[in-house]
């Protein structure tokens, strides 16, 4: 087998690069590790940006989106009982999030690709990438016991934090910068009406919560809980109890606890590795860096490196030109870091750590009062949320 460009990786990121450089021309073959069923089934992100909503519009992938995502002009912060109210529209000059989830997304995208008839390989075991730092890498996996070779011009390693592509680096070639948080989330996911029409982001004593929805019926919550919780311990009841406890009184009231459809503990993390590219080999979405979900930045970020490979693999083919290949790592780095900051900043302001002193928690609560206070400060919040430019 040949093609132009191997992704690794039939998520959100992948699906994405294989749909733009489709549309401009350009050959590629995905390699996915699970079924189709599996990657669907994963219960991710909720919250797009403008930014994202645009390239899903590019890849001639947004119109169920239009069609079925709410927009949210505003976002809520709570603190014990008080709450404020962030109107994203007015702080930014007209900007929104959609809420759209990420499991529609990927379907939408999948179900382009097929439709164009361009080739994916699901259930391909033990990838490898060999001769990256070369003009012709090669790419191999196997399946049904047989191994099977593509060879290519790139690669782009789409495959998430755990894949093979940034494992297919030589250490000396990366560095990597972490920070892991002494918590998780344990989220549910129910058909219910959501407890309020925007998000709440919930700091309180017994740790953080999030009042999130899919839908006008479908509600997705989380909890903060210790990293030795498991999720065969949390009743739906307990959960619910637990979620009403950390909400204002007057959204825990409105919480309507319907049986979980989904229900998971996601660690917290935030991770960056550089440059984001080994010879003919880029990485791109979660393979490249980790933030934790409290800025709704994840797949956000993801397919804001997508946009920049695209545009580094078009103007190769087009134009020859090899100058935004080279410029791909800084480019992404850059908006990436802005990010790792922002999520970052959200978590520390919003969790409950172990070790946390009466300083640390009424510093705290100075940043939600500065929010409430300092319009400038509401302004930086608000920017961040609804995505900054690229
Ligand atoms: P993905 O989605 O992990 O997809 C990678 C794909 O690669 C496949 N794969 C392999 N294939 C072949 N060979 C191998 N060796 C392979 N290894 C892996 C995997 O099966 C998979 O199909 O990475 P991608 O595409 O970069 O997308 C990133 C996003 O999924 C992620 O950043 C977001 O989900 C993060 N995130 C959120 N992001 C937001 O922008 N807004 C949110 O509101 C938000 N909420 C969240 C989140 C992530 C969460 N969890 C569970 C981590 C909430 C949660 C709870
Ligand atoms: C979600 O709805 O899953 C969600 C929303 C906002 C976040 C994280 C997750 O910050």
């Amino acid at each position: 087998m040949k093609t132009q460009v191997v992704i690794v990786g039939a998520g959100p990121s992948g699906l994405l690069l294989g749909q733009l450089l489709g549309r401009a021309g350009i050959d590629t073959v995905i390699l996915e590790r699970s079924t189709r069923e599996h990657v669907l089934g994963r219960i991710r992100a909720g919250v797009l940006e403008r930014g994202t909503v645009r390239l899903l519009e590019e890849a001639g992938c947004a119109d169920r989106l239009h069609r079925e995502g709410q927009i949210h002009h505003g976002v809520e912060l709570a603190f014990d009982n008080e709450r404020l109210r962030l109107d994203l529209a007015a702080l930014t000059g007209g900007a929104h999030v959609t809420v759209y989830g990420q499991t529609e997304v990927t379907r939408d995208l999948m179900e382009a690709r097929a439709a164009a008839g361009w080739p994916t390989v699901f259930e391909a075991a033990d990838v490898r990438i060999e001769d990256a730092a070369t003009t012709r890498p090669r790419v191999s996996f196997e399946q049904e016991g047989v191994r099977h070779e593509v060879a290519c011009d790139f690669v782009a390693a789409c495959d998430g934090y755990h894949g093979v592509g940034r494992r297919s680096v030589p250490a000396e070639a990366l560095r990597t910068f972490e920070r892991v948080y002494p918590f998780g989330w344990l989220g549910l996911l129910a058909d219910a009406p959501p407890a309020a029409e925007e998000l709440v982001y919930a700091n309180h004593p017994r740790g953080f919560a999030l009042a999130s929805m899919r839908s006008a019926t479908r509600s997705r919550y989380y909890v903060q809980v210790s990293l030795d919780e498991r999720v065969e311990d949390w009743s739906d009841d307990r959960f619910y109890r637990e979620l009403r406890a950390r909400l204002p009184a007057d959204l825990a009231a409105a919480v309507t606890p319907s049986p979980s459809i989904e229900k998971s503990i996601a660690p917290l993390r935030s991770f960056v590795a550089e440059p984001m590219r080994f010879g003919r080999l880029f990485l791109a979405g979660d393979a490249a860096h980790i933030v934790p979900p409290t800025g709704a930045k994840g797949l956000n970020l993801a397919l804001g490196d997508v946009h920049y490979l695209t545009e580094g693999f078009v103007a190769h083919y087009r134009e020859g030109s090899d100058a935004e290949l080279d410029a791909y790592s800084a480019r992404a780095l850059a908006r990436v870091w802005k990010a790792e900051r922002f999520s970052w900043w959200m978590t520390s302001v919003l969790h409950r750590f172990p070790d946390m002193d009466a300083f640390a928690q009424r510093m705290q609560r100075a940043e939600f009062d500065h929010l409430t206070a300092v319009p400038s400060a509401a302004v930086n919040l608000a920017e961040n949320y609804v995505g900054l430019p690229f």
